[in-house]
């Protein structure tokens, strides 16, 4: 019987554990560019013994970031950082995987700590910000109104995607996720709170994330997971009709080489019931793995070692995506390895620990 601890295998890649560092946006670049505080944050959890690290949204082009403080990997600079990153993530012994996005509607806002509004327009940071139709997110904080696409601005993004999976690529990534959730340009589209186009990409609201998939296949390798974080429902009044659309979707996605899917929620609008609280959105992900067939993930509440453990051991999930708590405990595997009981938890840690924590007991 597979357990948190059993190891998974996706195309060419194995992983030690079913254990995954999930995106979480550090806002702590400059200019795009991977930093001291990259390095040492994602090391620190790579070393903690978790077995796939996913790299934050990263931006495919400068307007495709959330905040100006976000990573970008649209440019050589930015590409030689994070090939020092991957590198320090393999060496804590993770697989390397990275989220890439465009952060549409969404895009070109403070940190979270100063307010998460959009910059206003006026400010030297500004930078025009795209979406589906020309209708803004919210009226308090999200306030901007994007430029609605045109099919050349459509045809440049999807392009960013490819460049920036190109340079994933050669910096070394082994793993990649197209950012297909909460709100974001390719969320976005598949929502009619923000598309309300009447042409082909409203019509059919599928067809930006299908192209986008398929044209990141032709260039990241078969032989390398390509995975998507794809919000599967918004939590409000349609989430029957909008989670079978969805698994229409995904069904697509996987006859076009999606590799795996990581089940999350649309955020494409504030007016929602989200039922937060410990594991909900693993009835939704388990759904989605009994009718499309696909290996599947998923996070929210998932940072308690016996509840992350149920969910592989009643295949409700291939992986377990654990987030906040790694900020917690870099060395949340250990810790959860501890608690399961694992035979020698110690060598869930790198030999230069692990070596005198089973050779002394105080
Ligand atoms: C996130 N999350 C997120 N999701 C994503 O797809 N890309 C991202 O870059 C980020 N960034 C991010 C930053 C911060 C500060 C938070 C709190 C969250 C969502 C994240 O991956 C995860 O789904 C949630 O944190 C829920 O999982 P936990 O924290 O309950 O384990
Ligand atoms: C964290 C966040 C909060 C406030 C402003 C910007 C980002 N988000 C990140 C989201 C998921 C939900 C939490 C992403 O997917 C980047």
């Amino acid at each position: 019987m597979k357990n948190l601890f059993s190891p998974f295998s996706l195309k060419s890649i194995n992983l030690k554990n079913r254990i995954a560092l999930p995106p979480l946006c550090q806002f702590m670049a400059e200019e795009g560019v991977p930093n001291d505080w990259h390095f040492a944050h994602y090391s620190q959890i790579a070393y903690g013994g978790v077995g796939l690290v996913i790299v934050e949204a990263t931006g495919i082009s400068s307007e495709g970031r959330i905040s100006p403080k976000c990573l970008g990997i649209w440019n050589e600079e930015q590409k030689i950082a994070h090939t020092k990153l991957a590198k320090e993530i393999k060496d804590g012994g993770a697989v390397a995987g990275i989220q890439i996005a465009h952060a549409g509607r969404k895009a070109n806002s403070e940190v979270p700590w100063d307010g998460a509004a959009h910059i206003p327009q006026n400010d030297p940071r500004a930078l025009e910000i795209f979406g589906p139709s020309a209708i803004a997110f919210d009226d308090k904080s999200l306030t901007r109104v994007p430029k609605e696409m045109t099919i050349e601005d459509i045809k440049k993004v999807q392009n960013d995607f490819v460049s920036a999976a190109k340079n994933a690529l050669e910096a070394g990534y082994e793993w990649l996720e197209l950012h297909f959730a909460h709100g974001y340009l390719a969320s976005s589209f598949f929502s009619s709170y923000a598309n309300q186009r009447t042409d082909e990409y409203g019509k059919d609201k599928g067809k930006f994330l299908l192209e986008t998939l398929k044209a990141v296949r032709e260039v990241w390798p078969e032989h390398l997971p390509l995975t998507a974080r794809f919000g599967v429902l918004e939590f409000d009044d349609k989430d029957e009709e909008t989670l079978e659309e969805s698994i229409e979707l995904i069904k697509k996605f996987k006859e076009n080489g999606l590799d795996m899917i990581s089940v999350s929620m649309g955020f494409n609008t504030l007016n929602t019931q989200i039922p937060w609280g410990a594991a909900f959105m693993v009835p939704f992900t388990k759904k989605v793995k009994n009718e499309v067939n696909i290996p599947v993930t998923t996070a929210w509440g998932l940072g308690q070692s016996a509840l992350a453990n149920n969910a592989i051991i009643n295949e409700e999930l291939d992986i377990v995506m654990v987030g906040k708590a790694h900020f917690v405990n870099p060395h949340w595997t250990y810790q959860a390895a501890k608690e399961l009981r694992i035979e020698k938890p110690e060598r869930v840690l790198p030999v230069q620990y692990s070596f005198w924590l089973e050779k002394y007991k105080v």
